[in-house]
């Protein structure tokens, strides 16, 4: 057994831990091929927040060569990395999230999917690549949830994503592993603190290293069994607004595994930052009121960047 020394453990000490649960088989798992797709998504959408999107039609092999580039670059010697960082917010950052203390263990770079905001080589690399996530799994999704919902027209919510002004992001996210720790403790670091995604919709892919988690509705966590030839999806708190409170904004963490990195990438759909966030009026029941007061998402997404990872984002935004 590896036996961890004072200095490691210090290493350590500011990032929080956490015991690994075991998997929750009750993940929905939706193939856009089958006919009852929509009722489907808009049932995970409503208990979780959450699905797995099986048969999406991108290639395994196209994800492997997007996850080898990532994995290059972070082996790059550190001071190559730094030279990226630190992300205000966007560039490469080092177990710092956030700008409020949000501490993890993980190294990530986060990029703005709009090539002309982020004109840096390192990235451009991995700029085409979010046209996979949001065009594959996040419009066609977000169309089935229209639909299922019966929101007319069916690509309100699509529209917002591929609107040339969308603020969008893309995360490639690298958990090392941390062998010592589990050694001396049983408990493993948390990689990314729990939060919910401010924006829409998240699409996620990892290799097939354990470590993400949500939370159920009646507050378990439970672990996601991992599989790199899936996409995950995640309901954010603007799609709980624009649904009034009718889907659920998934609360998520992900923990750093004992042995393996785990590496995911991460397509952030967020809509114009002028765009009204308000409950869809085909979505609201006759007499149904907003259980929000009306933002704009430039003024949810400031608020978002003075908050702690773990907050409540949408409390501040509930009627009282
Ligand atoms: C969570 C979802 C996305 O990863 C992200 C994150 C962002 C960041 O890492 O800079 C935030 C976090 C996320 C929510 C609250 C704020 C902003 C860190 C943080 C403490 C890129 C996003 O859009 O919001």
């Amino acid at each position: 057994m590896v036996v961890p020394s004072q200095t490691a453990l210090d290493r350590y000490s500011v990032i929080k831990t956490c015991k690994p649960t075991g998997f929750f088989s009750g993940i929905p798992v939706i193939n856009l091929t089958n006919p009852d797709a929509k009722t489907l998504i808009v049932e995970a959408c409503q208990e979780f927040g959450f699905f797995k999107l099986v048969n999406h039609g991108v290639p395994l092999e196209f994800m492997t060569r997007l996850e080898a580039l990532a994995i290059n670059f972070f082996n790059l010697p550190q001071s190559e990395k730094d030279k990226v960082g630190p992300p205000d917010p966007f560039g490469y950052g080092n177990k710092r999230i956030g700008p409020n203390g949000d501490v993890g263990w993980i190294e990530y770079l986060l990029l703005n999917t709009n090539p002309q905001i982020t004109s840096n080589k390192t990235f451009s690399i991995f700029q085409e690549n979010p046209q996979i996530f949001r065009e594959e799994n996040g419009q066609r999704s977000t169309g089935f949830m229209a639909d299922g919902l019966g929101i007319e027209p069916r690509n309100v919510l699509s529209k917002l994503l591929s609107d040339e002004k969308s603020d969008s992001c893309f995360r490639l996210n690298y958990y090392p592993p941390c062998p010592e720790l589990q050694a001396l403790s049983g408990r493993n670091l948390v990689g990314f603190g729990e939060h919910t995604d401010p924006q829409i919709i998240s699409v996620l892919r990892s290799n097939n290293t354990t470590g993400l988690q949500i939370c159920l509705r009646d507050g378990t966590w439970v672990s996601v069994p991992p599989d790199q030839a899936s996409f995950f999806i995640n309901v954010g708190d603007a799609l709980q607004v624009m649904t009034n409170g009718r889907f659920r904004s998934v609360k998520h963490r992900v923990i750093a595994d004992t042995m393996k990195s785990r590496v995911s990438m991460i397509y952030f759909g967020g809509p114009p930052l002028s765009e009204k966030i308000a409950p869809l009026p085909s979505v609201l029941a006759e007499g149904e009121e907003s259980l929000y007061e009306q933002f704009t998402w430039c003024e949810y997404k400031n608020s978002a960047y003075k908050s702690r990872l773990a907050d409540y984002r949408l409390g501040l935004f509930e009627k009282k």
